[in-house]
């Protein structure tokens, strides 16, 4: 592992001064994660309150089904739209802007931020601190159990780690020094991958929703081609982040799945995104497409290059709204290619 270190904080003066600014012992404090919050939310939420004993965790509107698994395994509650006027200081985590909370603006109560999403939102708060370059909002909350010297729990290991396998999606992106960061917590810890993948998907092979929702997006598929890229779009009524990774271990190189079943009266779609490494390597941002086009249809949009999405109430149609970015998926690819191509 030579050459390879353990990531440190892009500027550790600046992580101290905003953990240094929460309530003593965590006090007060509520550590507010984003809708259907995600492993590395909710994992980073209970990895920090190993440090902050006394803090809450909150969500806005839902816990995504893993999540809501590695905070049950761990005994951790995690209290859907809490009043966020009944606490001191609330620490907004692995979000990037306030309508990822349900909010217009910044919430009207002494906050902070800890993030690791391209900044694309100015929050008008000194107590910030936002690290793109990390893998994870886990791994940061790693950083600094490293500054202060403090040795991680098992249990903040488990939700650590858990943490950086969803948002490197099961470690397909991570680096070298994120991998070394991840052997330290299992070592420090004395646990193993086994212990925590089964905090997070122990139930995986009796989950026959899952399992379902996954076979009718297959079955429901439609693809098209540029060259020889695949970009495949479905819908399903649940799961429609992991139905759009099984559609890329299916072949497909993008995989756009739409979540619209039961909500079709609410007018309420998510829409999951993903790609794959090679053209993500070339250039493609899932991301900055989804951000860019979810204003269109009335929805909220953002994400990393690899995996993002798009969801909130929309007057058009999901199929339609599919079919549009699925045209400019592949026109991108197309460019894409092009430019390789003349690269040569
Ligand atoms: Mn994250």
């Amino acid at each position: 592992m030579r050459g390879v270190k353990l990531p440190q904080p892009k500027d550790p003066s600046a992580l101290r001064r905003l953990m240094g600014a929460l309530p003593r012992r965590g006090k007060g404090l509520l550590l507010y994660l984003h809708q259907n919050a995600d492993l590395d939310a909710v994992g980073s939420a209970i990895g920090l309150k190993g440090i902050l004993p006394h803090s809450k965790i909150g969500a806005h509107q839902s816990v995504s089904l893993p999540a809501k698994q590695l905070a049950e395994s761990l005994g951790e509650v995690v209290e859907v739209d809490p009043p966020l006027e009944g606490y001191r200081f609330v620490l907004i985590m692995d979000t990037s802007n306030p309508s990822q909370i349900g909010l217009e603006e910044p919430p009207p109560v002494s906050f902070g931020i800890l993030d690791h999403h391209q900044e694309t939102y100015t929050w008008p708060t000194p107590h910030i601190y936002v690290d793109p370059s990390a893998s994870s909002t886990s791994e940061i909350v790693c950083q600094y159990y490293r500054l202060k010297r403090t040795p991680v729990g098992e249990r903040e290991a488990k939700a650590l780690v858990a943490g950086i396998v969803g948002d490197t999606a099961k470690f397909r992106y991570a680096s070298p020094g994120t991998l070394l960061q991840v052997i330290h917590l299992l070592k420090g810890a004395g646990i193993t991958m086994e212990d925590v993948l089964n905090t997070i998907e122990g139930e995986e092979y009796f989950n026959y929703s899952r399992k379902i929702a996954h076979l009718k997006a297959a079955q429901r598929l439609r693809y098209r081609a540029v060259g020889d890229q695949v970009v495949a779009v479905s819908v399903v009524s649940s799961f429609e982040a992991t139905a759009a990774r099984v559609l890329l271990v299916a072949g497909a190189d993008v995989a756009l799945v739409g979540n619209g079943g039961k909500r079709r009266r609410s007018k309420e779609v998510r829409i999951s995104a993903r790609a794959k490494p090679h053209l993500v390597n070339l250039g493609l941002n899932l991301g900055e497409i989804m951000a860019e086009m979810a204003p269109k249809y009335g929805l909220q949009g953002g994400g990393h290059p690899p995996a993002a999405g798009m969801n909130g109430r929309s007057e058009v149609p999901l199929s339609r709204i599919l079919t549009e970015l699925q045209e400019e998926i592949l026109r991108r690819v197309e460019m894409l290619m092009k430019g390789a191509g003349e690269g040569e």
